[in-house]
């Protein structure tokens, strides 16, 4: 089977299982509420649920069977977290943008004040559903620590300031590199760790898993950065290396159009050479099947 096709098949499985409970689960905690409405609101707003997906793929991948009271709370938590870093992302104070997939953002919508507290109610639910599972309490320590780690000021928190900070100034490389791996990787880095966490994997054998989360989280960030460029282009294959030029903390801004996208391909490489580690299976193609959210072939060289 293609590994497009594979992916595709587990989105299709996965996507409406993990969203089936989850307006009412919101509303259990958060009532029947205005600030209920606005965290709904932008949780529903139609996100690709990457980050649950890989650790739900991370769970395969070891032979865990996905049980609802065990781990959909703790596998949600994250697409809480990430929610709110995007509706923060978008407020006045920051990035100020009036649309995020398509519709109003969350600010636009319900103000800038209920959307600060809709952010700040979905970081703290996704504690609350980290300890909220049937999984030993040691287990769910552990995820709020690697949670607590990986989305605050040493991770996601950390690279959203260094972006505020470098506005106007030019990065070089190795820094656009750092902020990225704390502002988008760490997140990427935690939905693999999550699923090695509940899946209680002795920390020996974590390696692979997690430069094959790496080397997905530098992907993901590069291939943002290259669709930005071509995505904005009239068509594909007309962007150029002045469109490229333009957006400077960026991978085309550093290295160009097609360095861009060989560093794509080289980092893509990165990662699946992680998980030629893992036994061969069903679970370590599931893996692999996630570079294929990358297509290499939008750059014309
Ligand atoms: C406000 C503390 C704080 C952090 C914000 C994630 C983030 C940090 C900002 C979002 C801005 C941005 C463009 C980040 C790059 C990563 C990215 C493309 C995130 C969007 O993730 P997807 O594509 O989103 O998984 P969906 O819409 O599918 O949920």
């Amino acid at each position: 089977m293609p590994i497009e096709t594979r992916l595709t098949q587990f989105e299709t499985t996965w996507v409406p299982r993990l969203n089936a409970p989850l307006q009412a689960a919101i509303e259990r905690d958060a009532g029947d509420t205005r600030l209920a409405d606005a965290m709904t609101y932008s949780v529903m707003a139609g996100g690709k649920r990457l980050r649950p997906l890989l650790t739900v793929a991370t769970l395969q991948a070891l032979g865990v069977t996905f049980e609802e009271q065990r781990h959909w709370q703790p596998v949600m938590a994250l697409e809480l977290l990430h929610t709110y870093s995007l509706i923060h992302d978008d407020l006045p104070a920051m990035d100020n943008d009036d649309l995020r997939r398509g519709e109003p953002t969350n600010h636009v919508k319900f103000g800038a004040g209920m959307a600060t507290l809709a952010g700040d109610g979905l970081l703290t639910l996704a504690f609350q559903w980290l300890t909220a599972s049937d999984l030993p309490a040691t287990t769910q320590a552990q995820l709020v620590q690697a949670l607590a780690i990986a989305a605050g000021p040493g991770g996601m928190v950390a690279g959203q300031a260094k972006d505020i900070q470098s506005e106007h100034v030019d990065l070089p490389l190795d820094r656009l590199r750092v902020l990225h791996r704390e502002k988008t990787g760490a997140l990427l880095h935690y939905a693999v760790q999550a699923g090695l966490i509940m899946g209680q994997t002795p920390q020996a054998q974590w390696t692979p898993y997690l430069q094959f989360a790496d080397a997905f989280g530098l992907s993901f960030q590069i291939y943002d950065d290259i669709l930005d460029v071509v995505g904005t282009a009239a068509e594909l294959g007309k962007a150029t290396q002045k469109d490229a030029g333009e957006a400077k903390n960026t991978y085309p801004g550093k290295l160009g159009l097609e360095g861009a996208n060989q560093a794509l391909i080289a980092t893509i490489q990165t990662g699946k050479q992680a998980l030629a580690e893992l036994p061969a299976g069903d679970g370590r193609d599931l893996l692999a099947a996630f570079f294929s959210y990358f297509d290499t072939k939008r750059v014309k060289p």
